[in-house]
């Protein structure tokens, strides 16, 4: 059977990933619609060699809809989603909204394919710097188990949207010129908040808003869904997971830089390179003689996670660090959005 597939969200940076990859991917598709706001209903989106017009999203678009592939915002979700599963569709879905729901399963297809098994039709795409985090992760956490995880992200402006990166360019381009960057500064760090900086020849130490205790939304959701992706239903407490996360001025690709305290003592650097070569979906970049390591220049346009630096740690037994990077708007959300659905085909469950 051919599926009818809905791109929502399709005019935007990971929408149209999202068509790219769709077109590209192994899904037995037949129609394949573009659903957006109604202030873009009419464009045109290219799709392979085709071109799709753009409908209006709402909530009788779903009719005769086998799959919807999501990427419009966590409103549009939390209104759109159960609309389109009472119509018949399955709903895999980037959005925050729904992530957390114990309803809902959250999945990197490497790391976690079990929990398709128990969907009721919103299947949930972790934050970016989430996923390629729980690709190194999960090879060590099976093998050697993992009392303790500290992130810090180097996250690409591309994260937080066109917007972002038209900004950050524009603030380049006027400190390139000897003119004030301050102007420019209207998104970042977040639109809403009160204060806006350059991320131009900058750094921000502010993803998203700040919460309790004074981590930010980035960093709980690193904190939450690493969690419930990695342990499942097991005591959260198994694993300490913390970090920090920080905007940079690249425009595609995130890296993180990691210290994981593993369970066992006697694990090696030969043995953490070994599983990350051995794990789908993970390259290794790890030849520092050769000044060979991760970089998001390198990384952007691939489907892959890339993990290098990695070394023992100094002084505390079976604790390494390793550098990560992948391209945010594909591992960190279209490709893996396709991915899932890829490998509900192969599960039978689509
Ligand atoms: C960023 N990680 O880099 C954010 C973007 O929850 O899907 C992804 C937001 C999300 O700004």
């Amino acid at each position: 059977k051919k599926l009818t597939v809905a791109v929502l969200g399709a005019t935007g940076a990971v929408g149209r990933r999202i068509l790219d990859q769709l077109q590209q991917s192994t899904i037995p598709y037949g129609t394949v619609r573009a659903l957006a706001s109604a202030k873009s209903a009419g464009e045109k989106v290219p799709f392979g060699h085709e071109v799709l017009t753009v409908e209006e999203a709402t909530a009788s678009s779903f009719e005769g809809v086998d799959l919807v592939l999501a990427s419009a915002g966590g409103s549009v979700s939390k209104n759109l989603a159960p609309a389109a599963v009472k119509a018949g569709a399955v709903v895999i879905d980037n959005s925050s909204y729904w992530r957390m729901d114990n309803n809902v399963p959250l999945v990197v297809p490497e790391v976690n394919p079990e929990a398709l098994l128990h969907h009721k039709g919103i299947i949930a795409n972790p934050n970016c710097s989430t996923t390629q985090l729980v690709m190194a992760l999960k090879p060590i956490h099976d093998r050697f188990g993992l009392d303790q995880v500290i992130i810090s992200t180097y996250q690409a402006a591309s994260g937080a949207g066109q917007a972002a990166i038209d900004e950050v360019k524009a603030e380049a381009q006027a400190r390139l010129n000897g003119q004030s960057m301050a102007e420019h500064a209207k998104i970042l760090p977040v639109k809403s908040d009160k204060k806006h900086y350059p991320l131009a020849f900058n750094l921000l130490p502010q993803i998203d808003v700040f919460e309790d205790g004074d981590y930010t939304h980035e960093e709980y959701k690193m904190i939450h869904e690493t969690k419930k992706i990695l342990l499942d239903d097991k005591d959260s407490r198994e694993m300490k997971v913390t970090g920090t996360a920080v905007r940079v001025p690249v425009i595609i690709g995130h890296g993180e830089s990691v210290y994981v305290q593993t369970g066992d003592e006697q694990a090696t650097v030969a043995d953490i390179r070994q599983l990350m070569v051995d794990f789908p979906g993970v390259v290794l970049e790890d030849d520092v003689a050769h000044q060979v390591y991760p970089q998001p220049v390198e990384a952007e346009g691939k489907r892959e996670t890339f993990v290098g630096r990695i070394r023992a740690d100094l002084e505390n037994p079976g604790a390494f660090h390793l550098w990560i990077v992948s391209d945010n708007l594909l591992k960190g959300a279209a490709w893996n959005t396709v991915e899932i659905a890829e490998k509900m085909v192969e599960m039978n469950l689509l």
